[in-house]
C-alpha cells in the first residue's frame, strides 16, 4: 500500500468498509477518489475505486427486488453434484471455470468482473460435476444470496490469488462470513469445503502459498494450484469428483451386459443395494429377493444382502 495515503483517505476507506446501504457505499467511495493522492503509484488503487463506484451507483439505483423476485439468482442444481467457486476478487475462480467446462465467463486482469453466479458442466469420466462461478467476496460486497448459494452446494471451492497483497486480509474475511453462515473447513456434513492457494505458477508464488499455508495450517489445510497448469487441472477433476462423496453404480439385467456407454446411477457415499433399487422402481425396491455384485476390486458376481454398501464402480444384478 502507498505510504502517502491522507487522513482523509484513511477515514473515507473505514467508512466504505463499514457501509451497508449502497448509498453509503457511494458517498464512501466518491470521499476516497477524491482525496486520494494522485500520481503513477496509485493508478490501479484508483482504477479499483472507479469500478467500485460504478458498481455501487448501479445498485444504488436499482430498486428493492420484489420477495417474489428473491430466487433470481438460484442456480438450479444439475448433473452428478453442485460444487459453488468461492473466493476474493481476481483470485481465477472464472478462470477455473472456463478451464474445466465449456462455459465462457468473463476473465479480466481486473476485480469485481463475475457479477452474476454462471454455471458450467465438468465432464469427469461418465459422469458430469455442475461448478458455479460467483461474484466475488468482498467486504461491502457480499449480497444475501450469494451466502445462500454458497450454503446450499454440496461443495465449495475456495479460491485465493497467492500474490495478492491483501491475502492475508482476504483470507480472514473469507473465512469470517462463511462461518457466520455456518460453513467451515473441516466441519462435517454440506457443503464440503476444498481451500486452494492459486497462481503458483507466478514467479514468487510458490514462496506465497508455502508462508500463507503455515499461516493458516490450524484452521484449514491449503493446497497450491494453478490454473494455467494442465496437470493440475487434470488432477484437479479427481479431487473434485472424491470431494462430493458419491459412488457411480451400474445395473444389469440378469444374464446381459452392462450396456455400453451406460450412464451409471449416482449415489451418496454409504448407499446400499435398496437404495439403487429404489432409484430404478421403487416396488423393486421392497419385493426383490437378492443382488449379485460386480465390483472394481472385490466381487465378481457375488450374491450381497440388501444391506451391502455400493463402492463406486460397482455394477449391479438385482434379482425379483
Ligand atoms: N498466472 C496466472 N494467472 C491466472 C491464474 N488464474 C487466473 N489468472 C488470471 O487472473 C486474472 C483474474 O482471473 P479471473 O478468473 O477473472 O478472476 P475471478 O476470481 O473470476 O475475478 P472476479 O470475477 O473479479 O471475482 C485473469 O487475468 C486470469 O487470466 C493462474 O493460475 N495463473
Ligand atoms: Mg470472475
Amino acid at each position: 500500500m502507498p505510504a502517502n495515503l491522507t487522513p482523509e483517505y484513511l477515514q473515507a476507506e473505514a467508512r466504505f468498509k463499514a457501509a451497508s446501504t449502497p448509498a453509503e457505499k457511494v458517498a464512501a467511495l466518491e470521499e476516497m477518489l477524491r482525496s486520494i493522492p494522485k500520481h503513477k503509484g496509485t493508478e490501479k488503487m484508483q482504477a479499483d475505486i472507479k469500478r467500485r463506484l460504478s458498481q455501487a451507483r448501479k445498485e444504488s439505483q436499482k430498486k428493492k427486488p420484489a420477495a417474489s423476485q428473491k430466487s433470481h439468482h438460484q442456480v438450479e442444481r444439475e448433473g452428478a453434484g453442485q460444487i459453488v467457486l468461492g473466493g476474493p476478487p481476481n483470485s481465477g475462480k472464472s478462470q477455473l471455470l472456463a478451464t474445466l467446462t465449456h462455459a465462457h465467463p468473463e476473465i479480466a486482469e481486473f476485480p469485481f468482473t463475475t457479477r452474476v453466479p454462471q454455471p458450467g458442466m465438468m465432464p469427469f469420466e461418465d459422469v458430469q460435476i455442475q461448478l458455479v462461478d460467483m461474484p466475488p467476496l468482498a467486504p461491502g460486497f457480499v449480497e444475501p444470496w450469494e451466502l445462500a448459494i454458497l450454503k446450499n452446494a454440496d461443495a465449495v471451492l475456495l479460491i485465493f490469488d497467492v500474490n495478492d497483497p491483501e491475502l492475508l486480509d482476504q483470507t480472514e474475511f473469507t473465512l469470517r462470513i462463511l462461518k457466520e453462515r455456518g460453513v467451515e473447513p473441516g466441519s462435517a456434513g454440506k457443503p464440503r469445503l476444498l481451500v486452494f492457494g492459486n497462481k503458483v505458477d507466478v514467479p514468487g508464488g510458490v514462496d506465497n502459498f508455502t508462508i500463507w499455508k503455515e499461516l493458516f495450517e490450524n484452521r484449514f489445510s491449503a493446497e497450491p494450484l494453478s490454473a494455467k497448469s494442465p496437470a493440475d487441472m487434470t488432477a484437479l477433476k479427481g479431487k473434485l469428483f472424491e470431494l462430493l462423496e458419491i459412488v457411480r453404480v451400474y445395473t444389469k439385467a440378469p444374464g446381459r451386459k452392462v450396456e455400453e456407454n451406460a450412464v451409471p446411477y449416482v449415489l451418496k457415499r454409504g448407499s446400499t443395494v435398496t437404495d439403487v433399487a429404489t432409484l430404478v422402481h421403487k416396488d423393486l425396491a421392497l419385493h426383490f429377493k437378492f443382488a449379485r455384485v460386480w465390483g472394481k476390486t472385490r466381487f465378481n458376481g457375488q450374491m450381497v444382502e440388501r444391506s451391502y454398501l455400493l463402492e463406486d464402480g460397482d455394477c449391479v444384478e438385482i434379482h425379483v
